[in-house]
């Protein structure tokens, strides 16, 4: 009757292994062994919480977490270089921040209802030395202001370099 020796297996796991390796390596090149920075924005009726001001660079996974008694998100978008963010804040016209004009891209967003998290998170590799806007473009009512007019918009800026 044959027999699978021991090494027989062993040599086999090994192999499994480094085939797995390999596949991890080619999707997340050179970053792999290291872990984003983990930020959860919570937002409320009308305001982020704690929105941190400033971030490292790098890879960084956001969580977002709905405080309030209505739904809202936090979309991230990348402002241009050389746009204030103070003269966002406060603006009476702020979709213009998704303009083309004001911001280089839409990261991303999430989304919440009422008293609960995401479902998902939103990797990011944040760029040093840029300001991200966060925003929440909802609205009550069709006729409502939008969240970000009452207070849901605020900006990170991210670090030079990581310290
Ligand atoms: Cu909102």
């Amino acid at each position: 009757m044959p027999r699978t020796s021991v090494s027989t297996v062993v040599a086999y796991a090994g192999a499994f292994v480094t085939a797995i390796s390999a596949t991890a390596e080619a999707q997340h090149p050179a970053s792999w062994a290291a872990q984003p920075a983990a930020v959860t924005v919570v937002g409320a009726d009308y305001a982020y919480t704690d929105l941190p001001s400033t971030l490292r660079p790098g890879p960084t996974l956001f969580a977002f977490e709905n405080h309030g008694t209505k739904r809202h998100e936090m979309s991230i978008l990348l402002l241009k270089s050389g746009i204030a963010m103070e003269t966002l804040v406060g603006a009476a016209d702020h979709p213009a921040v998704s303009s083309r004009a004001v911001s280089d891209s839409i990261v991303g967003l999430l989304l919440a209802r009422p008293g609960e998290h995401s479902g998902g998170q939103l990797y990011v590799n944040l760029v040093a030395g840029r300001d991200y806007v966060v925003i929440c473009t909802l609205r009550d009512t069709p006729d409502a202001r939008p969240h970000a007019d009452l207070g849901m918009i605020g900006v990170i800026r991210v670090r030079e370099t990581a310290p």
